[in-house]
């Protein structure tokens, strides 16, 4: 009995397959119900059979609340006009949530392809004040130091400004991801559902930025961020999110992954964890004698020597040297050789300051990247740390706990 394969079949079920291992969506029954919910859509508005599979590689546009202005060349007018016509038959059919999901899952932006850039760009337009306050909140967000001065103009232009109140739920766990946040002010508590309750597992204060992860790997939101007092931030959306530091990363990936390979640290953790520290890790230069690190200050941030070589001041605990704040030289680190996990660990300030030798290059990874990628490293830096506690023994004659 020979049994005849349906024309289409193989091109349907292959353009599902390759849009699930491109999204990796943590539903695949639901991912399947969106993605031939789309292609119906697309052919009753072609008029296409069922062999005229579309595949839905355009990423698609998210609308916001507030107000948006797409920029777009006068070859993409026609374009836009079409996807308008569609966004609307398509909106009419299907209520809000399902809509939003299917957008979602729409867009297949693969970051290693070096696609041209046709997409219209996204701009919020702002005013010189609020742009100059963005642009202060923007300087030491880690996934915008790789960024070229173009791709971060282009951030900056699609950033739009959300203020919030006391208890907002800025996410929640489990949602789609629609934007990328930046903190301009205000202090919000990061919420994980262990069982039936919500544990608080960190905080963010007056600095930083949330929401990269669901943008970033196509997977529910992992935590929920709520505002405990009134604040500022600014939204990137999914779409621009995705073409401009996504792409980067695709970058970072193929630049650091040796070298990362090669960091005696992160030889226990497996590759695919490596990569996820290097996309969210920020590059910084130094030059000679710029202090990285001032020791009594509160730390946020770990960081890895790239190239370069970094010297470890103490200050003195003699009382002459006191007088006059000088520091002494404790320790030195070079490629490969991390630093500033001490105060991270122990939950104090900064044991020592540390400046650049020439000019340096270091890897650096915020408190809360810290907490969910090395955790499993956490071992080894405790080990080292009774290795300074002995140190400092030796060096200053105290018994000073470096831990708690
Ligand atoms: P997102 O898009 O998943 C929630 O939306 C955001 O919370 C997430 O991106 C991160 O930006 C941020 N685990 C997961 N997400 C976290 C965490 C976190 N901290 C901040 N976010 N952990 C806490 C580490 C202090 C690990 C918890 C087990
Ligand atoms: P941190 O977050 O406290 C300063 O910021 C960093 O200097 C610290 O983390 C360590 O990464 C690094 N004692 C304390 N901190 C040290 C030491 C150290 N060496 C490097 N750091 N000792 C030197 C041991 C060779 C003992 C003190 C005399």
């Amino acid at each position: 009995m020979s049994i005849e394969i349906p024309a289409g079949l193989t091109e349907l079920l292959q353009g599902y397959t390759v849009e699930v291992l491109r999204q990796r969506p943590p539903d695949l029954v639901e991912f399947a119900i969106q993605y031939f919910t789309r292609i119906r859509e697309t052919r009753s508005q072609d008029g296409a059979g069922a062999g005229g599979v579309k595949p839905l590689g355009k990423e698609v546009r998210i609308s916001e609340g507030e107000p948006m202005q797409t920029e777009s060349n006068g070859d993409d007018a026609e374009q836009d006009e079409d996807e308008e016509d569609d966004d609307s038959d398509f909106e009419r059919e299907y209520p809000a949530s399902s809509y939003n999901r299917v957008r979602l899952c729409a867009e297949a932006f693969n970051p290693d392809e070096e696609e041209e850039d046709t997409e219209p760009r996204v701009v919020h337009p702002k005013t010189d004040e609020q742009r100059c306050r963005l642009q202060e909140a923007c300087l030491d967000i880690l996934l915008f130091k790789s960024l070229d001065p173009e791709q971060m103009s282009q951030v900056l232009d699609a950033m739009f400004e959300h203020r919030v109140q006391p208890q907002e739920h800025v996410i929640d766990q489990g949602d789609d991801g629609d934007n990328f946040y930046v903190i301009e002010r205000g202090v919000y508590d990061i919420l994980v559902q262990k069982g039936e309750q919500n544990v608080c597992v960190g905080q963010y204060n007056n600095r930083g930025s949330f929401g990269e992860l669901a943008l970033m790997y196509n997977t529910p939101r992992a935590a929920t961020i709520t505002a405990t007092t009134e604040g500022a931030l600014w939204g990137l959306d999914r779409v621009t999110f995705r073409r401009l530091v996504l792409k980067n990363n695709a970058k970072k990936r193929k630049t650091y992954e040796t070298f990362v390979e090669s960091v005696p640290l992160l030889k226990s953790l497996e590759l695919q964890e490596r990569m996820k520290i290097v996309d969210v890790i920020g590059v910084k230069n130094y030059q000679d004698g710029e202090r990285i690190i001032t020791q009594g200050d509160k730390a946020d941030c770990f960081y890895i020597v790239e190239s370069g070589e970094v010297r470890i001041m103490m200050k003195s605990k003699t009382k002459a040297d006191q007088q006059d704040n000088a520091e002494v030289e404790i320790a030195r680190c070079s490629h490969g050789q991390y630093f500033g996990e001490l105060a991270l660990v122990t939950n104090k300030p900064r044991a020592a300051s540390a400046y650049a030798v020439g000019g340096v290059k270091c890897l650096i990874m915020d408190i809360q990247a810290f907490e969910r990628l090395l955790g499993s490293c956490k071992e080894i830096m405790k080990r080292n740390i009774s290795h300074y506690e002995e140190q400092l023994v030796a060096l200053f004659g105290s018994s000073m706990d470096l831990r708690d």
